[in-house]
């Protein structure tokens, strides 16, 4: 069964309705309430059906496929590629009390969990990684959310042949899930440019569209209809579903 037919109906079973406690407490309180309340519904109500699988190191793949759009050779990427990404600044703005432009440094301080855990492409293969860095709502967090922000949109460095930037979305409760981090270093080494240096999403919950890659804005948003063709993501604008669970 499908995560997401699965939420709903352990849900219901208990009376709740799918976003109830987690839309109460984004509107009521902080953004701490978010996390703890969706630390409550992935280990207390769905269990381990709400985590992805983890994997040993002897399962990791060294060779990981690379795919999806070309890495960027703009003058901005190739400049900060080439000083070895200290210019590099994360921007998490939008709909923020506190935004923020942080440095690799202080990405590396603010946070750090490894997880092992397979990538599913939407096209029929997988890989498994060993993927550390920073959980997305750590860095989310010191942005200070308020209280009508309700997806955060990653925008990317690179583009396609028409001059679209790829992006993608999630809403909070999915930004909040103890496994989605932004990954730094990939099988202990830092990120190398055609995995998405300096900084990408890794959300083994999902398809692998939505681990946008080579994230250069983190923007917090109370709807992503105006942003790109619509529909929250370079490939939902051609069709793919924006829920993408797997
Ligand atoms: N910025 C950006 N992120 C992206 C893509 C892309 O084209 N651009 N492709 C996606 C797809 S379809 C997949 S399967 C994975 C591939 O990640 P990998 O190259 O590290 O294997 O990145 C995802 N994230
Ligand atoms: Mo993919």
């Amino acid at each position: 069964m499908k995560r997401r037919l699965f939420v709903a109906s352990s849900l219901s079973a208990l009376g709740l309705t799918a976003c109830g406690p987690v839309k109460d407490s984004l509107t009521n309180g902080p953004f701490r309430k978010v996390l703890l309340s969706t630390e409550k519904l992935n280990h207390g109500v769905i269990g381990t059906h709400g985590l992805a699988r983890e994997y040993r190191d002897a399962d990791v793949d060294r060779n990981f496929r690379v795919n999806g759009l070309d890495t960027p050779s703009d003058a901005t990427y190739a400049s900060l590629a080439k000083g070895g990404f200290r210019e590099y600044r994360l921007i998490v703005d939008g709909l923020a009390e506190r935004p923020q432009k942080l440095s690799l440094a202080e990405l590396r301080a603010a946070g750090d969990r490894t997880q092992i855990t397979r990538h599913d492409c939407v096209e029929g293969w997988s890989a498994i990684g060993k993927w550390r860095g920073i959980p997305l709502a750590t860095v989310l967090a010191m942005a200070q959310p308020k209280a009508n922000a309700r997806y955060c949109v990653f925008h990317c460095f690179d583009i396609d042949q028409s001059g679209q930037h790829y992006y993608e979305s999630l809403d909070l409760h999915e930004a909040a899930h103890p496994q989605t981090v932004l990954a730094l270093d990939l099988n202990d080494k830092p990120l190398d440019d055609d995995h998405g240096a300096p900084v990408r999403l890794k959300i083994p919950t999902q398809l692998g569209y939505k681990s946008a890659k080579w994230v250069q804005r983190i923007e917090l948003v109370a709807n992503f209809a105006p942003i790109g063709g619509g529909s929250g993501g370079y490939w939902e604008d051609q069709g793919y579903e924006w829920y993408a669970g797997i």
